[in-house]
């Protein structure tokens, strides 16, 4: 079976990523990710659903706010934008054949250029469904998520489905419509929010009540149009709490989950959660998974991270063995993702200019991701870990303290519990303790 459909190589010289394990010299392959290998009863394949993000290694152009693009693509060079999508989808295959990632996620407009019209928008992405439904067949590949890009057109810039304009919303909607039916053509296992502009630049002139309630009946709508239209997938919400608005409706895990619950959208959503969207919220992200795990709500994940020295969203790849070992403890105990995957939502520097830069920077996620699951279940093994953890709490396993949790104790018998107990013994929390334990199977 040829991995390429179109006759064209763009990553020329560099072949399948084949798994060549920790001690070889070759920048080519991979160090831990095995994808065949067993890992507490499941394939790393199977536990980390790894996907590729459409728009920053397909489309991402190095531009920024003080330069233009540094990234020049040879599938990017047709003046037809759909000979052009085609050419993009091409490029895309090979690389994440290339890769050997079983997934991948797109906006809509990562997919194909859009016009000024809905109509003529509605026949490109149509179009390029049913060439991307080809790749799909011809290399395995499946779609993870799905998405609309409801902040790059100007007609946004106040918002989408929370624009004061009832016009705009109407666009909004539009395009999270033709996403949809994108989506489910494609056998895409989930659907994504990530309120690109949902939020406000200053409250002078922002209902906020009325935005997010706009907000959430348009996920009412998109809901209740997927699932006419046969959709099975889990619909995620990506938290972010500021960038590009000053400050963004779903803000983090927990808010996410409030307005969730307030409107009654807990049967059809999970979130998509975003290491560096934790860190700008001045979270950690073990701290938003762990909320989400919490709520039973651990949908999928947004792999990347933060320059920590500055606060912006700088989506570089993962590479930090002591976070991922950590947030993998959590995913773990957690039964993993549920339906959701591992989506390098993350982008080489814009100096990063050789075609291999982008295998590079790919290779290093993936094996980091794959290194700290193969941590954290040894971890799990030894049984140390959790069994501290555990007994931190072992005051409430029997007794009152039993009681205490069933809800069967009144305040005043606190009192006499207080009074008759005494001043309690000091209970170390072994912080340090627990680190050096980490840091020994890392
Ligand atoms: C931006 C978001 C975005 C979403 C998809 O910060 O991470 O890339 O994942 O719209
Ligand atoms: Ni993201
Ligand atoms: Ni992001």
């Amino acid at each position: 079976m040829s991995i390429l459909l179109g006759d064209r190589e763009y990553f020329k010289g560099i072949g399948k990523i084949p798994y060549e394990g920790p001690e070889t010299d070759n920048p080519l392959a991979f160090r831990w990710y095995d994808e065949n290998r067993v890992v507490g009863g499941k394939s790393m394949k199977e536990h980390l659903r790894f996907a590729i993000a459409y728009w920053h290694t397909f489309c991402g152009s190095g531009l920024d706010p003080f330069g233009g693009p540094t990234l020049f693509y040879p599938w990017d060079e047709n003046s037809d934008a759909v000979a052009r999508a085609k050419d993009k989808a091409d490029a895309a295959f090979e690389f994440i054949t290339k890769i050997g990632a079983p997934y991948y996620c797109f906006h809509d407009v990562d997919v194909v250029d859009y016009a000024d019209d809905v109509r003529t928008n509605e026949k490109r992405l149509q179009t390029l469904t049913e060439y991307l439904a080809e790749k799909q067949k011809s290399s395995g590949v499946k779609l993870l998520w799905g998405t609309a890009n409801l902040f790059s057109h100007h007609r946004y810039m106040n918002g989408a489905s929370t624009n004061p304009d009832f016009q705009v919303v109407t666009h909004a909607g539009a395009q999270i419509k033709m996403a949809l039916d994108a989506t489910i053509a494609l056998g895409g296992e989930n659907y994504v929010f990530w309120g690109g502009r949902e939020g406000y630049m200053t409250l002078l002139n922002t209902d906020m009540k009325r935005e997010q309630e706009h907000f959430a009946q348009m996920l009412k709508m998109a809901v209740a149009y997927a699932r006419k239209n046969g959709f099975k997938g889990k619909f995620f919400i990506e938290p972010k709490p500021c960038e590009p608005t000053k400050h963004q409706y779903d803000y983090d895990a927990a808010t996410v989950i409030g307005f969730l619950r307030q409107h009654d959208l807990l049967d059809d959503f999970s979130l998509n959660l975003e290491v560096n969207h934790a860190t700008l919220a001045g979270h950690t992200f073990q701290h938003e998974l762990q909320v989400a795990a919490d709520a039973g709500l651990l949908g999928s994940i947004d792999a990347n991270r933060g320059d920590y020295q500055n606060g912006w969203d700088t989506d570089q790849f993962p590479n930090d063995l002591q976070e991922w070992t950590q947030a993998m403890l959590i995913i773990l105990q957690a039964n993993g993702l549920a339906g959701g995957g591992i989506n390098f939502d993350a982008k080489r520097r814009r100096n990063s200019t050789d075609v291999a830069d982008v295998f590079h920077a790919h290779i290093g996620g993936m094996d980091t991701v794959a290194r700290a699951l193969l941590i954290a279940d040894k971890i799990r093994q030894n049984g140390e870990y959790d069994r501290i953890r555990q007994e931190r709490y072992h005051s409430f396993d029997g007794g009152k303290g039993a009681e205490f949790e069933a809800g069967t104790l009144q305040l005043e018998d606190l009192f006499g519990l207080a009074a008759d107990g005494g001043e309690p013994a000091m209970i170390s929390g072994k912080q340090e303790y627990l680190e050096n334990l980490i840091n020994r199977f890392i």
